[in-house]
């Protein structure tokens, strides 16, 4: 057997080819090694995703699902697709899986026009108190298509109260009942969507794509557990994979998500995508990403134990997962945007995040959301989320003091130093 693997001389082709693309590649690594990246949704994947993503599975269209494909030449892809399947339903602990959605928004539409009709009624949290655009903002697509009413977190409280999830459900008798977020810090209670669910004939559908990775590490509970009837999550964030969506479900839907997914939504699925979700998966299967969740959790609570400590606002007062929402106009005077700013200038990226009931608009927002899936994935433990968490406090206090944010970014980098990113290897 010949090996026609990639000569590992394709990046001195991309040099020589593009320097403009070659050197933006080199700056982002730059970035991504020298910086900290704490935006919940984000992480750094695993080192075995980059030479699928980067594979000849890339060439390949394979409409359809393996065993049957509209084009030729699917030993490979077969193989794949299937084994990502089958580690897909034994990690959620589901009888259907489905690994071709290209994104969240793609894995959500599926399951809606799958699942429902054009107008059916869908109850969901509102995407200013921290549910997603896929959960029938107005502004979205399915926003438009089917009727969705939406629920709210409490103000000041800032946690879901679910007898008015119920009194919703009991007036508006929904198809599905969604749960889910973007921006929530605390754990869901799954059991009890399940129940309200229940009481009107609803379909329970949980978008765990935020958390995705804990579950699969058994430090957050699964929805699929309690009997949801589907789960969507995204592969890229707390699972650390391609970017991409996956679908788990009980059987007996599996045949119209199936058509949903494709033909219904998209044409050829991303082979490239499917291997390294397929790595992931099984990456995501072992002991030591057991330790990882859980050490995602352990860092959130410190971090947010030293935020409240220096004086910061936290939305429900702290957290239950690998997020917190911080509102930053009140203690340090400064919108969600002004401090996403200057975490930048100190080698810290975060978003500027809505609260609930912000008084200010989406892209000055009251405030900022954190997270350490990421910071975890390099290793960093409690000590270094006290040491983030106080550059952090020290930044926000110091907006317009340069020669401080200087001195704030040299600490970032030298904590960076010490945890470098998976796969990316220090070559200067
Ligand atoms: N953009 C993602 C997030 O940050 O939560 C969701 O799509």
């Amino acid at each position: 057997m010949h090996n026609f693997a990639r000569s590992t001389a394709a990046s001195d082709c991309l040099r020589a080819s593009d320097p403009d693309l070659f050197a933006a590649l080199r700056a982002e690594e730059n970035r991504q090694a020298e910086g900290i990246e704490m935006i919940p949704s984000e992480n750094y994947c695993f080192p075995e995703v980059y030479p699928l993503l980067g594979s000849v599975f890339n060439n390949k269209y394979s409409e359809g699902y393996p065993g049957r494909r509209y084009y030729g030449g699917q030993e490979n892809t077969d193989r794949i697709e299937t084994i990502a399947r089958d580690r897909a339903k034994a990690l959620f602990r589901a009888e259907y899986a489905n690994v071709q959605p290209l994104g969240g928004s793609a894995m959500n539409q599926a399951v809606y026009f799958g699942l429902l009709q054009p107008g059916d009624t869908v109850l969901a949290m509102d995407l200013s108190h921290g549910g997603h655009l896929t959960h029938g903002a107005p502004v979205s697509h399915m926003g438009k298509v089917f009727r969705f009413i939406r629920y709210k977190s409490e103000v000041p409280s800032g946690r879901i109260d679910l007898e008015k999830v119920r009194a919703l459900a009991l007036e508006h008798k929904p198809k599905m009942v969604l749960c889910g977020f973007s921006s929530y810090p605390r754990e869901l209670d799954y059991a009890g969507f399940k129940r309200i669910a229940d009481e009107v004939g609803a379909l329970t559908f949980a978008d765990v794509s935020h958390i995705g990775g804990l579950i699969a590490g058994g430090a957050l509970a699964n929805p699929m557990d309690v009997g949801f009837d589907v789960m969507s999550t995204t592969t890229h964030k707390s699972l650390r994979g391609p970017r991409g969506g996956l679908i788990v479900a009980k059987q007996k839907f599996g045949a119209a998500l199936d058509k949903s997914v494709f033909p219904g939504l998209q044409g050829g699925p991303h082979m490239h995508q499917v291997a390294a979700t397929a790595t992931t998966l099984l990456l995501a299967s072992s002991e030591s990403f057991k330790a990882y969740a859980r050490q995602v959790i352990v860092n959130a609570k410190r971090l947010a134990e030293v935020l409240v400590a220096g004086g910061a606002d936290l939305v429900t007062g702290g957290t239950d997962n690998h997020m917190m929402v911080v509102t930053t106009t009140q203690t340090f005077g400064l919108t969600g945007a002004e401090s996403e700013t200057t975490l930048d200038e100190v080698g810290i990226t975060v978003n500027k995040q809505l609260i609930p009931d912000d008084p200010n608009p989406p892209l000055r927002p009251s405030g900022i959301r954190l997270g350490t899936p990421a910071a975890t994935a390099r290793g960093m433990d409690e000590a270094a989320m006290e040491t983030l968490g106080g550059i952090v406090l020290r930044a926000l206090r110091a907006p317009k003091d340069l020669a401080t944010l200087q001195a704030l970014h040299a600490e970032t980098k030298a904590l960076c130093a010490k945890f470098p990113v998976p796969g990316l290897v220090d070559d200067a």
